[in-house]
Formats: structure tokens, sequence, C-alpha cells
């Protein structure tokens, strides 16, 4: 047994996950950290799914009925559990997704506190009253539980994304069956762990099979997507898998919950404290080794600004510590698999042989580390917004173009297929309040001298366009999860019929 296996062991069994889930398994876990193999974990039969969806309609029936607060309480306990072996699932994510250890930290944290959200969520599932038009009648809005909902999750934030669904799909009365990405199993089950250990604390009125883990390749999802008995697909991944999803779940009129790709962008003006722009622009392009939804890939600046940003951004790029993420000072961990290194290295020639000038980008050996893909963030001055630009490359590649006048970088800005977050640094509140007007940026997400990654949960999280339209974690997010039922009572001893419609039966 390799020594990062070893490490695996120990926090898998800290946090409580049956070895047998993930030891003489068919799918082989690596780490991409040094490419050696963490654990086989066991795979889910396709066929074994829609078992797996039968007993979440048992654990549904039962769970609806629970008085919210109630449901509140197991989440309530969750949160607890992950506070208390935040260390351990961070540890986690850090060996099997590769991202630094502060934001492995970072990202157990957005499962606390989404887990605070859906507590306080549990006593606020508020409906409205609304005056009728009749004498003698109310109308009323109600939330009711939805059902089962099927999550699908990528690699780059394996367990953050499914406690903003779960979170608040069990405190709306929902059970949620998971599948994580094929990349990072192993997480899945350290959460699925903590999750079944709250459920132990939380009494015996919770049903079995509230939360349950699947894993495998396409067909254990596409057996979520279709399946009549979900009506919530919640995906998060690429333009091309929510191509796919989308309209299959739609096909038989279930609902979807897209989180897709983004192309972020920043606008960089005149009057931008340029301290706090660069800081926030290396965090928000290199941090994550470029994998974040969030990642910012463009960078729109003003032709008086570049040439005193361009430099300085340069030499950052170039002295950013690229490296093992567990090691204290780490700034960018490796790419998840050689296939994203290979990602990068096409997006680099096209964007050379679009007219972009490259510097960085190239893969660094770390000793130790040999089969890990490591790569220096690469910052790529563009003549224009060109075909590569306009693409979503999950790695770290900055580009950045020039603009004169602010309209034309908004519209620059607004002009790929992707719309999830942006952000525009300004002292100045005439260019800030445009960037935010209706005419303004496109994204789910504007920021203002904050970097287009890093969202807290309390708001909506998601994007326009190509991203999918989904929202979700904070805000009135929790409303997918519900149905919606507009009740009318009549409390008067007539029945007037809306619209002032007669219809006299003898
Ligand atoms: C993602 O990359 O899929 O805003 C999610 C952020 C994080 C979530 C990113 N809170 O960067």
């Amino acid at each position: 047994m390799n020594s990062r296996m070893q490490q695996v062991q120990a926090v898998l069994d800290e946090l409580g996950a049956p070895r047998d889930a993930w030891q003489g398994g068919e799918l082989a876990v690596t780490s991409p950290i040094g490419g050696e193999t963490i654990a086989e974990v066991a795979t889910t039969d396709p066929r074994e799914v829609a078992t797996c969806i039968e007993r979440a309609g048992h654990a549904f029936r039962a769970w609806r009925d629970a008085p919210p607060p109630r449901r509140g309480e197991l989440i309530r306990l969750l949160g607890e559990e992950l506070r208390t072996h935040k260390r351990a699932l961070a540890t986690l994510v850090t060996l099997e997704n590769g991202k630094i250890l502060t934001e492995g930290e970072g990202e157990v944290q957005e499962m606390i506190d989404i887990c605070d959200f859906a507590v306080g969520l549990s006593r606020q599932l508020y409906g409205l009253t609304i005056a009728s038009e009749r004498p003698g009648h109310h109308l009323l809005e109600r939330w009711h539980p939805l059902g089962p909902v099927g999550v699908i999750t990528a690699f780059n934030f394996p367990v953050a994304v499914w406690s903003w669904n779960a979170a608040l799909a069990l405190v709306c009365g929902d059970p949620v069956i998971w599948k994580p990405s094929e990349k990072t199993p192993l997480t899945a089950l350290g959460t699925q762990a903590l999750f079944a250990r709250a459920l132990e604390r939380f009494g015996d009125d919770a049903p079995a099979d509230l939360a349950q883990v699947v894993i495998g390749g396409a067909e254990v999802g596409e057996a979520l997507v279709d399946s009549p008995a979900l009506p919530l697909i919640s995906a998060t991944g690429s333009t091309r898998m929510g191509r796919a999803v989308g309209p299959r779940v739609m096909s038989r009129f279930g609902r979807v919950l897209l989180e897709l790709g983004g192309n972020n962008a920043a606008i960089v003006t005149p009057s931008a404290d340029l301290d706090m722009a660069m800081r926030a622009i290396c965090f928000a392009a290199a941090g994550t080794a470029g994998q974040r939804c969030t990642t910012l890939r463009r960078l729109i600046v003003h032709r008086s600004v570049s040439e005193a940003l361009l430099p300085r951004l340069e030499r950052a790029f170039a002295s950013m510590a690229v490296g093992d993420p567990l090691i204290d000072g780490t700034l960018v961990g490796p790419l998840i698999d050689a296939e994203a290194s290979k990602a990068m290295d096409a997006a680099l020639d096209d964007a050379r042989a679009q007219g972009g000038q490259v510097s960085g980008g190239e893969t660094v050996a770390v000793e130790g580390l040999s089969g890990g893909h490591y790569r220096r963030p690469a910052l790529v001055r563009m003549p224009a917004q060109t075909d590569v630009v306009r693409r979503e490359t999950f790695a770290p590649i900055l580009y950045l173009m020039e603009y004169d006048a602010l309209d034309d970088a908004i519209a620059m800005h607004n002009d790929v297929p992707q719309g999830l977050s942006s952000c525009i640094f300004t002292t100045d509140l005439r260019e800030s309040e445009r960037f935010l007007s209706a005419s303004g940026g496109d994204c789910g997400i504007a920021n203002v001298n904050i970097g287009p990654s890093g969202a807290e949960i309390g708001g909506a999280f998601g994007g326009e366009k190509e991203t999918g339209g989904g929202r979700e974690s904070g805000s009135d997010s929790w409303k997918v999860y519900m149905r919606r039922q507009t009740q009318t009572v009549n409390y008067s001893r007539e029945l007037p019929l809306a619209q002032g419609v007669r219809f006299e039966v003898e």
C-alpha cells in the first residue's frame, strides 16, 4: 500500500465510511497529487438504480409529512458532524481532487454554511396569501415537498454542490440520490458516512434511504435522468453534459436545475484600486488551478491601465508556488488528470494561432510527484476576443484584452455563450452602477471589487445562457425543491364564479 493510500484510509476510517465501499471495488480512484491509486470503489450496477429510486420514493412518502423544523434538525446534526470532521473531509477533498488544503477547508465550510442556512429555512418555507376577487374567498400559495431529487455533481466541488442541494432538498421534504463524479467518489462516501452519523443521532422518526449515493458512469446517470419518479434532476458539469441531460429530463416533463460552464470576466477600469484588483485576479484565475466554474478566465482592461497591470500579473503568476496541495504555502495544486492538461495545451496552441502572446502555462515538475499534472498559470495577451477566449477551458489560463470605452467593455464581456459570474474593478460609482444595471453585465452573479469566484452561500448561485439558468444554495432557491400549490377557499354561502361568469343550473 502506498503512503497516499494510507492517508486516504485513515481519513475514510475517521469519517466512518464502510471499507467494503472503497476496497476491492472495480473503480480505481487516483489522486491527482501524484497519480497513484488511492482506493478501489464499488460501483452501482445501472439496474440497481431503479431499486434506489424506489427506496427514495418510500422515504419521500414518510418524510414529506414530517414537520419542516423537525427535518431541519437532521440538517443541524449534519452541520455538527461536518464541523467536527471538517479537517478530515477537507483533507480527503485535497487528496482526491487536488485543491490546496485551505480551499478544501473552504469547501467544507461552504457545506456547514448551507446547513446553517437550511436549518433557519426549515422555519421559513413561506407561502403567500393573495387577495381574492370574490367575496368570502381567499387564496393561498403553499409549498409542498416535490419528491426524490437526483443530484449529479462534478469533480471540482466534489462535496459542496451536493450539500447545496441536499441540505435544502431534505428540509423541503425531498430525499436525494447522489451521483458524484467518477473522479471523486471517495469524498461522496465520506460525506455519506457523516450523514449516516447525523441520522443515527436524529432518532427513529427518519425513514431509511433519505440520502443515497450511486457510483458509476453515464449509464448510472442516465438511469436517474430518465426516471419519472425523480421530479427534479440537479446537474452540475459541462455545457455538453447539460445539453444531453436537460432535454431528456424535460421530455418527461421533469424539472432540471443546471449549473454548467462559465467564462467569467473582470473589467478593470482606470479608477480601479490596482493592488486590490491584483490580489483578486490572482486568486480568481489561478486558485483551484483554474478549475472552478467561477474561475476568472477573461480580463478586460482599460488601455490606460494594462501597461501597469500586465507586468505585475506576469510576475505574480511566475512566482506562485505550484506543487503539492497538502503543503502549506502552495497556491496552485495539480490539474485533475492528463486530459485536463492536454486541454490546456490545446487552448494555448489555439490562442497562439489566434494571435495571443502567452506567458507562463508551462508544465512544472514537482519532486516525488511525477504522476501529477502541474501547470504554471498562463497569462495570454489577446488582440481580440477570439474563439478560444469564448470557449471554457477548465485550466488556469487568463486571457487579457484591452478596451477604450466602458460600453465596449460591457459588450465584450457579454459576447460569450456562457453567463455565470462577472465583476468590475472600479472606484467610480457611475461605472459600477452601469455594470450592475439592466443593460450592464448579463451573468447570474455580478460583483464589484471582488473576483468572480468564491461566492457566499446566502445568495442564489447560478447563471444564464449556456450556464443553464439554474439557481441553487441561498435566497429563494429552495423553491425549486418544492411544488407550489395555489389554494382557493370559499368560506361564504354563495358560489360566485371567477371573472363574473354566470352558469345557473335549475
Ligand atoms: C463550482 O465551481 O462548481 O463561487 C462552484 C464559488 C464557490 C462555488 C463554485 N462558492 O467559487
